[in-house]
């Protein structure tokens, strides 16, 4: 059976159960928030969650809604079925947005994320000042970042390290891994800085190699989307955002691209998605 501490709840969160968790209440973690619903994980396995009424009736800003890979202490319903949330535990990391048009309010993107890699395509996509932005991103929401430049296959090692030191003359000390998802190359490095019960999460534009990546890593194709249409919903799929555990114990929040992150500039939106 899974443990909590197999999901990443650590001696950090357990100091917090005491003020959050209610008498009869368990503690599990959202795996996946939509629209209008959301999941959370346990020791069993996924079910539906849903808030309190009391829980609703304190949120005063979208920060205060649960967010995929949060903590919160529930109480089961129908055997074990349902899960309804009641409270939420202080988030160690987070990854949020501004919400358009606003300076304070914030969306969150992902919690507890102990490392974000900040994918770019060496190809079409490496981009220094979108780089900064993902890296400042993860700084804000006390994430660590590494650096992923995809698809090696599409340039040389000339230029491959032409972008290597452009990261560095820019100020960057973060970590690089340079990887081809077609050849491999890089792929055991980027494998090595997993450990099972820790999150991480792959943030950057569409089509830099994300999904190929994560499918690589579980080694049975397609697990991105098939988590998915797993849960029988479906639809949303563009703004769902879940927690994957993939089979090694290492899990990865799915976030979307970037265009929705509301990083891209005017000229950098045409045509990804
Ligand atoms: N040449 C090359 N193509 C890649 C590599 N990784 C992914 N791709 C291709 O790039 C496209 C977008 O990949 P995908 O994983 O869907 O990107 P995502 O939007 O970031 O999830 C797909 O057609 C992949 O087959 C790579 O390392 N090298
Ligand atoms: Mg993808």
């Amino acid at each position: 059976m899974t443990k909590l501490s197999d999901l990443g709840f650590d001696p950090w969160f357990e100091t917090h159960a005491d003020a959050i968790r209610s008498e009869g209440q368990s503690v599990a973690r959202v795996s996946a928030v939509d629209r209008n619903s959301c999941m959370i994980r346990n020791e069993q396995g996924e079910i539906p969650a849903e808030l309190s009424g009391k829980f609703l009736f304190n949120v005063e800003s979208p920060a205060d809604l649960p967010c995929v890979g949060d903590w919160v202490a529930v109480q089961y319903h129908n055997d074990g079925a349902l899960a309804i949330i009641h409270g939420l535990f202080p988030r160690r990391t987070f990854l949020r947005r501004k919400r358009a048009g606003t300076e304070v309010d914030y969306q969150m993107i992902g919690a507890n994320i102990d490392i974000a890699f900040v994918v770019q395509s060496c190809h079409f996509d490496f981009n220094l000042a979108r780089l900064n932005r993902y890296l400042v991103m993860a700084a804000d929401g006390h994430v660590e970042p590494i650096v992923v430049l995809a698809k090696t296959d599409l340039i040389s090692q000339d230029e491959l390290q032409e972008m290597l030191a452009a990261i560095r003359e820019a100020g960057i000390p973060t970590r690089v891994i340079a990887l081809s998802n077609m050849t491999g190359s890089g792929f055991e490095e980027f494998r090595q800085v997993l450990r099972p019960g820790r999150t991480y999460c792959l943030l950057g534009s569409s089509g830099v190699g994300k999904s190929t990546l994560i499918n690589r890593l579980s080694g049975r194709g397609d697990l991105a989307t098939k988590a998915v249409s797993g849960t029988g919903e479906g639809t949303h799929t563009t703004t769902r955002r879940q927690l994957i555990v993939l089979d090694e114990g290492s899990m990865f929040i799915d976030t979307p691209g970037m265009r929705e992150l509301g990083l891209l500039g005017a000229s950098e939106g045409v045509n990804k998605g």
